[in-house]
């Protein structure tokens, strides 16, 4: 269901890929689709274009119901509120509505394979309290530092983790940024960049803060993305670092934009945070200028000798709760679950999955902790009936680039009706058969 906007707008998958319905403009789309709640609905009713009016006034489900099926924006204008109302939804409702987005943007089936690979680990300047590989903690954590390691190792690893299935391979660093280490290992891990690139791989690194001239060379070796997470949210953050801020985590972000390279930006549960925490990071990532490309979502694994080892992680729900209020409120993101996995049933992950995850890491670590064994997540593929996401599928992960998208649309309905030449309006808002 390609739209005139060229791969930015959702392309529907399977029975949930509605009607297109007949709309005012991007203006009314923007407000019937911000309508979460019959008396939302309703109040956008009384701004909203007539037949988008009629659409957004009409609740999914009678007087109790929830507007699920208006939900193909891509918006960057979340309120606070709006948000806590889709995280506060009643679960099964959430993922309900979730899996429908989930449906409209991305193939269901896929969930993509990543790999990480820790190629320096241990020292770390930085103190994050879930981090194992802080340098405060080593004796209590036992993990020491190593030198940042060789280019052929590295390149190995991610020819196994390729011929393994995994489509994307990431590569961390534990210091605070490559102006720690200088520019030698830094021009290393360009290289590095640039040869796994070559192998057909998407290609992650997450190597702490960043200033805008290394986000470009990263940008020019072929850097796919970057993770930089901001875990939590802005009130709690400072219980978890005391070395950085949430401010310098927003600035390396915003270079990381500007150099061209897809974000990849989410959080972890588990961290001692409050639910209001969790949606205001939730209404952080889902205002910023873009979506984030991905959004990683971290159970909290406890490490032992971090000031969090005694934290409760969170339960399968809480992940699943969180999964899905990101996949409705970033529907083009890729939404990655990532730590904490190891002790998930299929069943949970299933559930996962169908809130709208669709991604792991596989291989037998993530950074310094175990994960998954492989060959159960190729039986679990198997038996969900899942298949691997190739690199590079392109989907409409940015809010300003579908906004604009609308705009020049509008425009041009604008100045076909002014000149007589009415033609079917073309509506990206998406209405299930039930609310015919
Ligand atoms: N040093 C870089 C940084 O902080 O951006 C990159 C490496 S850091 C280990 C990557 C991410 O892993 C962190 O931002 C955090 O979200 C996640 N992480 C680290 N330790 C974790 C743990 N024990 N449980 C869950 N997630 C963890
Ligand atoms: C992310 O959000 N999670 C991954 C990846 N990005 C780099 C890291 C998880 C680390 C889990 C703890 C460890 O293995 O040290
Ligand atoms: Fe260092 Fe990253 Fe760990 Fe923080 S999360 S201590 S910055 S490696």
């Amino acid at each position: 269901m390609a739209g005139a906007a060229g791969g930015l707008l959702p392309r529907a998958f399977g029975r949930a890929a509605g009607a297109l319905c007949a709309g005012g403009g991007a203006g009314a789309r923007a407000r019937a689709s911000a309508a979460a709640t019959p008396a939302a609905a309703a109040a956008a009713a009384k701004t909203a274009a007539p037949a988008a009016a009629a659409a957004a006034a009409q609740p999914a489900w009678g007087e109790a119901g929830l507007a699920w099926s208006v939900d193909t924006q891509v918006r960057v204008d979340w309120s606070l509120e709006e948000v806590a109302e889709v995280f506060h939804s009643p679960l099964l409702e959430l993922v309900h509505r979730a899996a429908n987005v989930h449906r409209t943007f991305h193939d269901p089936r896929q969930v993509q394979k990543c790999t990480l690979l820790s190629i320096k680990t241990g020292g770390c300047q930085e103190d994050c309290g879930y981090c194992s590989q802080s340098a405060r903690r080593s004796k209590e954590t036992g993990v020491k530092a190593t030198p940042l390691m060789q280019e052929e190792p590295v390149l190995e690893a991610a020819l196994a983790a390729k011929a393994a299935g995994s489509t994307r391979f990431c590569m961390g660093t534990a210091w605070r940024g490559p102006e720690q280490v200088g520019p030698r290992q830094f021009k290393r891990i360009l290289t590095m960049v640039e040869k796994i690139r070559g192998m057909g791989l998407e290609v992650c690194t997450t190597l702490g803060m960043l200033n805008a001239d290394q986000a470009k060379q990263l940008r020019e070796a072929g850097l796919t993305a970057y993770n930089h997470n901001l875990d939590t949210s802005r009130e709690h953050y400072k219980k978890v670092t005391s070395t950085r801020n949430y401010d310098d985590r927003l600035a390396t972000l915003e270079k990381v934009r500007d150099a061209g390279i897809s974000v990849c930006c989410g959080g972890i549960l588990g961290l001692g945070e409050k639910e209001a925490d969790r949606v205001s990071l939730l209404h952080t990532l889902c205002t910023q200028p873009e979506h984030p490309e991905s959004v990683p979502v971290n159970a909290l694994v406890p490490v032992k000798g971090t000031p969090m080892e005694n934290n409760t992680p969170p339960d399968t729900l809480e992940m699943v709760r969180y999964i899905a209020a990101a996949r409705i409120l970033m529907p083009g993101s890729v939404i990655r679950l990532s730590a904490g996995r190891l002790h998930l049933s299929v069943a949970d992950q299933a559930f996962c999955f169908y809130a709208g995850a669709n991604s792991i890491f596989t291989g037998e670590r993530l950074l310094t902790t175990a994960n998954n064994d492989e060959c159960e997540d190729e039986k679990m593929f198997q038996k969900l009936g899942l298949e691997g996401r190739p690199a590079f599928v392109p989907y409409a992960n940015s809010g300003r680039a579908v906004a604009e998208e609308l705009r020049s649309a509008s425009e041009e309905q604008g100045r076909r009706s002014a000149q007589n030449q009415e033609e079917p309006r073309q509506s990206y808002c998406h209405t299930s058969a039930r609310r015919k």
